[in-house]
């Protein structure tokens, strides 16, 4: 995997910085989508890589990701502070129209996806809990930026937007 990461970061070295559980219980509430690179402070052109590993299997009905593939070249995307730290429903909703796709995975499997592409899980409406856990791993050395650089490509301030 490791490997796999250093191709994606242009050969770089790669470093874990971020590992969380995912955990959602029997009616846990949905992640509305969103970018992660817009919860990172690092600058835009970083190349940040998420690792979603699925503990147990996960479908449609239990929060599995859905993904809206390739978006990640379109750039940043501005997200509000909504249910979560989000982009507008309205938008993404205009962007889904046949290509947002759900990512069942069975136990043990990865999700390797670069941190601008838009994601999101929805609540879990099964009676058993989704076990998952999620990494970030970016290239060796990448600087660090202030929330106001972060805000500038991923807020809404001043980009006459609303949701
Ligand atoms: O595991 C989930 O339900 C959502 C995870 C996610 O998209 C995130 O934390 O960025």
């Amino acid at each position: 995997m490791i490997g796999l990461l250093r191709k994606l970061c242009g050969g770089r070295e790669v470093e874990l910085f971020q590992e969380m559980a995912m955990l959602k219980p029997p009616g846990g509430r949905e992640k509305p989508w969103h970018q992660d690179h817009a919860y990172f402070n690092h600058p835009l052109d970083t190349k940040i890589i998420g690792v979603w590993i699925a503990l147990a299997d996960v479908g449609p009905e239990n929060g599995c990701m859905y993904l809206l593939p390739g978006a990640h070249q379109q750039g940043p995307i501005p997200h509000f502070m909504r249910r979560d730290w989000q982009i507008c429903d309205a938008e993404i909703f205009e962007a889904l129209a046949g290509r947002r796709i759900a990512a069942p995975m069975k136990a043990g499997d990865v999700l390797v996806f670069d941190s601008k592409l838009p994601h999101g899980t929805p609540k879990n409406r099964s009676n058993g809990w989704r076990w998952a856990v999620q990494l970030h791993y970016r290239s060796v050395g990448s600087p660090d930026c202030p929330d106001e650089e972060r805000l500038a490509a991923f807020g809404s301030e001043g980009k006459n937007v609303t949701c």
